[in-house]
């Protein structure tokens, strides 16, 4: 696709790049092209000739998730026959994705574990990988070439530079070094901006971008956010990519430890290779996307995939349900102790929790929309319950004043404009709030982090009262900016941060009438 890429696949006619040899230092150990057919039977490997397909998905922000979701399911893609669908994958700030795969031919194992069984699987649709702080010039290049018809992201919530308002955070240094230096981006707003710039100059069709971040409403939720940064270069760019680009929203659902040196070892020993980054996940996936792909796009929904006209109650569905409870479990299990959700999950109290939980967050949720909430809460229970993902609580934990505005605090300002209060949801808020100082004394300081750190530790709410801690970080994140109920909500998660400071967990599931062993 582009000339000076890290190949990672051997494509005829194609120079590799010189750092694909520094790369290569243990080719006859490590899984790749070459070493894929001698892996045991019981692995499956990519059937399919890698030589003959061709870069159509350009996806920013390489990590565990995109690659045990969107790249598996291009991978049956391509399984089947379709050629126009590789991946060039794009790292936004770290090379080490790449440094592990480019010796890999971009191959790496997929490990799908249930309580019981784990099965190992070779995907083979990462055809190359790109560091943009190395030279944003290629990725830009990428970005541009006429066969690029899909751009995805999983950059996760912080990368979309979002203000405490949804707005752009038009002051974050990024941006501005971005619009002043447009040839030269480093966030995804300056890529995908400066590269439908050039596209439009060069008659390309854009591209139709693909969010799969855990946002609401994550297409119009980025196209909002881009027309705002374009409207900043001063062009009428803004009023082109409002006008000539789609941006489907998308609900994407795959759990997805982070991967540990454990993981990496009984990989490797299982392939009989070495697999630098193998990628653990579960048995359950879904994605649910808005069919809006002018450009084209894979064949997507023979192989899973639910293409609809309105993701809407999907994702709310999802974020609501899943994420928000996930972020319960996380502080709630951190401040007790658990280390993974499927302990805390365990706890019979925080098991009564997450029920009065989903049951305050379903209320919120269209009626009409065919959604079977029984259903999905029973399989997120026993996702909950797999024993052999070990889904730390502080992964989960990271970048809470990013997630909790559409995984608690729209469900709590919507329950309340309905009269019924957010008793259980705002528990979430306090736990929040609770495990952030107890950073530094019960947990070592970066055990989790958030965008707002820096800014936390200078207010040292510790040293506040409850309820202006609880306003003092309302304030900063932008919780419930603006609606008529910040105020009731306030002084719900006060009432539970001041339980949870004086008692811990039990004492603030003791006012809700949960008892704690
Ligand atoms: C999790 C998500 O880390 C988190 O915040 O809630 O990554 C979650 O595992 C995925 O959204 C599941 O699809």
């Amino acid at each position: 696709m582009c000339g000076k890429e890290t190949d990672v696949t051997p494509h005829a006619g194609h120079a590799r790049h010189e750092l694909d040899q520094t790369h290569r230092t243990m080719t006859d150990r490590r899984l790749s092209n070459s070493t894929r057919q001698a892996l045991p039977a019981s692995v499956t490997v990519p059937g399919y000739d890698r030589n003959r397909v061709v870069p159509g998905i350009v996806h920013l922000g390489v990590g565990a998730f995109h690659r045990a979701h969107q790249a598996a399911y291009v991978d049956d893609c391509l399984a089947a026959g379709e050629t126009d669908w590789g991946i060039v994958g794009v790292s936004l700030r770290s090379a080490d994705t790449r440094n592990a795969l480019a010796p890999q031919d971009g191959l790496y194992t997929l490990a799908v574990r249930s309580s019981d069984s784990e099965s190992l699987r070779v995907v083979g649709s990462i055809l190359s990988m790109l560091v943009a702080p190395e030279n944003p010039g290629v990725v830009l290049a990428a970005l541009t070439d006429p066969r690029t018809s899909i751009v995805t992201l999983t950059i996760t919530e912080k990368a979309y530079l979002r203000a405490a308002g949804g707005g752009l955070d038009t002051v974050h240094p990024d941006i501005a070094h971005d619009l002043a230096n447009p040839q030269m981006p480093r966030t995804a707003h300056g890529f995908l901006a400066e590269s439908l710039a050039r596209r439009r100059v060069a008659g390309i069709q854009p591209f139709t971008v693909l969010c799969c971040d855990n946002l609401p409403a994550n297409g119009a939720t980025l196209r909002r956010l881009l027309v705002e940064f374009a409207a900043l270069r001063g062009t009428d760019l803004a009023r082109h990519i409002a006008d000539e680009v789609a941006f489907p929203s998308s609900m994407v659902d795959r759990i997805v430890p982070a991967t540990t040196d454990a993981d990496r070892a009984r990989i490797s020993g299982q392939l009989g290779v070495d697999d630098a980054w193998p990628v653990m996940t579960e048995p359950f996936c879904q994605w649910v996307v808005e069919d809006d792909f002018p450009a084209g796009r894979p064949a997507w929904e023979r192989f899973g995939v639910t293409m609809v006209g309105d993701v809407g109650p999907f994702e709310d569905m999802k974020l609501r349900l899943l994420n928000g409870s996930h972020s319960a479990i996380a502080y709630l299990g951190l401040l007790n102790g658990f280390e993974t959700v499927d302990r805390a999950f365990a706890d019979p109290a925080i098991r009564q929790f997450v029920d009065g939980l989903w049951a305050e967050a379903i209320t919120t949720l269209p009626k009409d929309a065919g959604l079977d909430t029984t259903d999905y809460t029973a399989q997120l229970a026993k996702r909950y319950s797999n024993t052999a993902l070990a889904h730390r609580t502080a992964q989960i934990a990271n970048d809470g004043s990013q997630k909790l505005p559409q995984r608690i605090i729209a469900s709590a300002m919507e329950r309340m404009s309905g009269g019924a209060p957010p008793a259980y949801l705002m528990l979430v808020v306090a736990a929040w709030i609770a495990a952030c100082e107890t950073r530094g004394k019960s947990l070592p300081e970066s055990h989790f982090t958030d965008p707002l750190d820096l800014a936390l530790s200078a207010l040292d709410i510790r040293h506040l009262s409850a309820s202006e801690a609880v306003v003092a970080v309302f304030d900063l994140a932008g919780f419930a900016k603006g609606g008529a109920e910040r105020l009731t909500l306030i002084d719900l998660a006060a009432a539970h941060l001041e339980r949870l400071r004086q008692g811990g967990v039990a004492a603030a599931f003791t006012a809700l009438g949960i008892a704690s062993e």
